[in-house]
């Protein structure tokens, strides 16, 4: 897993070079939201259960996929999309932490879309709920911190599509 200092780090590197303008500017983006990374994770690490809580009845309640014959029906796979969703909001908080998706590659994104399609797990409603718990977290921790969040949720859903 790569970070936004590793990932300035390692391309200077491999050009035998000190860091140059542009990537002392990212470093001194990602040094001044700093702060804000941050408290951004623990106001989502005290509210995940309701974070995904909310995007589910937002998004999946009452809909085909709970129904009878739908991927969520029964309690087993209710638990397993629930879960699913729990791990999303997790790793999409280590990746805006890390101020880089490299994490979400390697272990979220590898072979999911494989699984997903083997198992029947509807994407389309995956990323449905994804762009909820985008909606839910961005109204909790605020603009600017939900806009940096948001980009890590999009890459998971695109990483699925
Ligand atoms: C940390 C990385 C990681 C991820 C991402 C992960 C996902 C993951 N989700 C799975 C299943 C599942 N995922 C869902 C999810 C859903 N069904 C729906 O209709 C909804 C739209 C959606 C929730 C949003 C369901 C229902 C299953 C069980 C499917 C089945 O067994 O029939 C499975 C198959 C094995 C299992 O049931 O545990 C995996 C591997 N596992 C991991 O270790």
């Amino acid at each position: 897993m790569q970070d936004a200092i590793t990932s300035v780090i390692n391309s200077a590197d491999v050009q035998g070079k000190y860091l140059d303008g542009p990537a002392m500017d990212k470093l001194k983006s990602y040094f001044q939201t700093g702060q804000l990374r941050v408290r951004t994770a623990s106001v989502i690490s005290a509210n995940g259960a309701s974070i995904v809580k909310e995007a589910v009845a937002k998004s999946l309640l009452y809909s085909d996929v709970t129904r009878p014959g739908g991927n969520m029906y029964t309690c087993r796979r209710y638990a397993a999309c629930i879960r699913d969703l729990d791990y999303y909001l997790r790793y999409a908080t280590y990746a805006m932490l890390a101020g880089d998706p490299s994490v979400l590659d390697e272990r979220v994104l590898n072979g999911l879309k494989e699984t997903y399609n083997s198992l029947g797990v509807p994407v389309a409603s995956t990323v449905k709920a994804i762009q909820a718990m985008k909606e839910v977290t961005a109204s909790l921790v605020g603009a600017d911190a939900g806009k940096e969040m948001g980009v890590y949720f999009d890459y998971i859903c695109s990483g699925l599509s």
